[in-house]
């Protein structure tokens, strides 16, 4: 059977690109993107069906899974990082009100969900190398306090309701359409678009600060992969480390230098950032996401980086 999805913050940095991965293989007619505020972008609003769709309004999101008939939900609908320190009852309401309205609708209509949880699940006594799945999950910021909640909820919905949750925990996503939305892995992707306009980038995150990171086609890939992995073969379901690279801003400085040589990098470090950076894993453990579904990335660090240039070097002249 066709599958009717809905993906919820469809305008965001993944959103903008796994909406229309999803048109490709399903059928453009059969991928909704549901917006917030922001109205879709040219590319989003002429390849298939929109609809309005805040997830903290349940009506809203109730009569638009009934409307198109959907049976998977994307919710990827969310309030980043450091948004989230600066905003944090918006966080709350958006992160855990949102995710549990969304959680009820697909109770109804029996809809599958996927909710990307994150590196920002961990804290400061998590194991921060080699990271397992299953450790301590402590989170000292409001974003990791929401994605933990979030990863339990999707847990007690499987379990009580047969709601059929999966998640991933997403490290930093790198991508080239889509800004990032105020996380604390945004320089990541920042520094590409400064090193091609400006030749230069004043780093928030201080030099020796490693972090789990992916390439967006990686993000997509593994998403969807997920969500057509056979159910009985998971053990974990909300949600599995998944990782590509791991590296701190000088590396990634020097990778970037290898193509424009005369780029140099500074640093003003930003305290809330720092902090959370801190509290996040260098690198995760993913060899459950390889066992149990096939996790595995393409991607490797100088690809990636090849890959961006290439890219915003066209888009941005
Ligand atoms: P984003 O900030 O780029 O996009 C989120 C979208 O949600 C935005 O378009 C925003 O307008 C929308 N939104 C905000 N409030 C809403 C509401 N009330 N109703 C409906 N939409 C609303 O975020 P993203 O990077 O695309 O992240 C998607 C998911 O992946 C989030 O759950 C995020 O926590 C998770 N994640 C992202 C990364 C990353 O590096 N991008 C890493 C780990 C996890
Ligand atoms: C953020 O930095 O908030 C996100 C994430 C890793 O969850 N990119």
């Amino acid at each position: 059977m066709m599958s009717k999805i809905l993906v919820t913050g469809s305008v965001g940095q993944i959103g903008s690109e796994l909406t229309m991965v999803l048109r490709g293989i399903y059928g453009n007619d059969n991928v909704v993107a549901g917006v917030n505020r922001t109205q879709p972008g040219e590319k989003l609003r002429d390849s298939g069906p929109w609809e309005a769709c805040d997830c903290t309004n349940t009506d809203l999101v109730d009569s638009v899974v009934k409307k198109h008939k959907i049976d998977v939900i994307y919710h990827l609908a969310a309030i980043l990082s450091a948004v989230a320190e600066a905003k944090p009852d918006l966080a709350w309401k958006v992160n855990i009100d949102g995710l549990y309205n969304v959680l009820e609708v697909a109770r109804e209509h029996g809809c599958a969900v996927f909710v990307p949880s994150s590196i920002g699940a961990f804290g400061p006594t998590t194991p921060l190398d080699d990271t397992p799945q299953d450790t301590i999950q402590r989170p000292t910021s409001m974003y990791g306090v929401t994605k933990v909640a979030g990863e339990l909820l999707c847990d007690y919905y499987f379990k009580r309701f047969q709601v059929d949750t999966r998640g991933l925990r997403y490290p930093g996503i790198i991508s080239n359409e889509t800004l990032p939305g105020g996380g604390t892995t945004d320089y990541a992707v920042e520094i590409f678009y400064e090193a091609i306009k400006h030749k230069k980038y004043t780093c928030p995150l201080g030099a020796g600060t490693f972090l789990d990171m992916m390439y967006m086609p990686d993000a997509i890939d593994g998403a969807i992969k997920l969500m057509e992995a056979e159910s009985g073969k998971l053990k974990h379901r909300n949600a599995f480390n998944v990782t590509a690279m791991s590296f701190d801003p000088e590396i990634l400085a020097a990778e970037v230098k290898k193509y424009i040589p005369e780029f140099t990098m500074d640093y003003n470090v930003d305290p809330v950032k720092q902090g959370i950076a801190d509290s996040w894993p260098n690198n995760m453990d993913d060899s459950e996401a390889r066992k149990q579904w096939g996790w595995e990335p393409k991607y490797t660090l100088p690809v990636m980086v090849k890959d961006m240039i290439e890219v915003l070097s066209k888009k941005l002249g």
